[in-house]
């Protein structure tokens, strides 16, 4: 008697295991991470989008807020630097300053589509001085979710110093000059903001880049230090070209 009890219940216990493994199994596949961590913009399996991708519908249209951080000069304070087609110019930017942030507006919304969904664009001159932010979106301007980021660089980057795109996932500033960090919205499925009904990646009008202060202060998504060149003056921060939208709204 024992001994067939010790059967059904070894046997009960595989059933229950089996079962727990195939509810995590389906919930890592609903769960994606979304991490890409592919190279620079031109290398095999870089996600660049260049400027001129035939990808690209709709640019950000209005800038609905903006708070600029510590070091930056007058003349990189215009926010209509930030609107419209990319220019992939040095000088075509707003800078948004130590943890500064701006929202921008798109019109129409911003649809969850097949692939990258937007495109944001920095004006690093090179592969490696790369100037990070993270990436909000907000059906209501109200409420926003974040992009799921890995930063993998375990040490500091100086202000003349740089690092590699292939350290940096799901964070704006990726790629030099001209090419845009594409952003999946489909990462964002299990995102509490968004199952919880706040936030609809069907239909997203606000933009929210938020600059990373890099000197280890800021946590990526994971609770990992990111590190991005620092400290900088004059033009300080995240220098945004413009946010490109791959999938409209209707
Ligand atoms: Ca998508
Ligand atoms: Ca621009």
């Amino acid at each position: 008697m024992l001994a067939r009890c010790q059967h059904v219940c070894a046997v009960a216990l595989a059933l229950f295991l089996l079962v727990g493994l195939v509810a995590c199994t389906v919930e890592e596949e609903a769960c994606p991470t979304g991490f890409d961590f592919a190279p620079a913009a031109g290398e095999p399996g870089s996600t660049a989008v260049a400027m001129s991708d035939s990808r690209i519908v709709g640019w950000a249209t209005e800038v609905v807020s903006l708070a600029i951080g510590e070091s930056v000069d007058e003349e990189w304070m215009d926010p209509q630097q930030a609107l419209g087609p990319a220019e992939g110019t040095p000088g075509n930017v707003l800078a948004l300053g130590r943890g500064g942030h701006v929202v921008l507006l798109f019109d129409p919304p911003i649809t969850d589509g097949d692939g990258a969904d937007l495109a944001v664009f920095e004006n690093s001159l090179n592969d490696t001085f790369l100037e990070l932010a993270f990436v909000e979106v907000s059906s209501d301007g109200e409420t926003f979710a974040r992009f799921p980021s890995y930063y993998k660089g375990t040490e500091p980057v100086g202000t003349y110093a740089g690092h590699d795109p292939t350290w940096i996932s799901g964070l704006a500033g990726k790629y030099r000059g001209g090419f845009g960090t594409p952003l999946d919205l489909a990462d964002l499925d299990c995102a509490p903001e968004v199952v919880g009904g706040s936030v609809d990646t069907a239909s997203i009008s606000f933009v929210r880049i938020v600059d990373i202060i890099g000197d280890g202060q800021t946590p990526d998504g994971t609770g990992r230090p990111i590190y991005d060149p620092y400290p900088t003056v004059g033009s300080a921060g995240f220098d945004l070209d413009a946010v490109a939208a791959l999938h409209e709204a209707g």
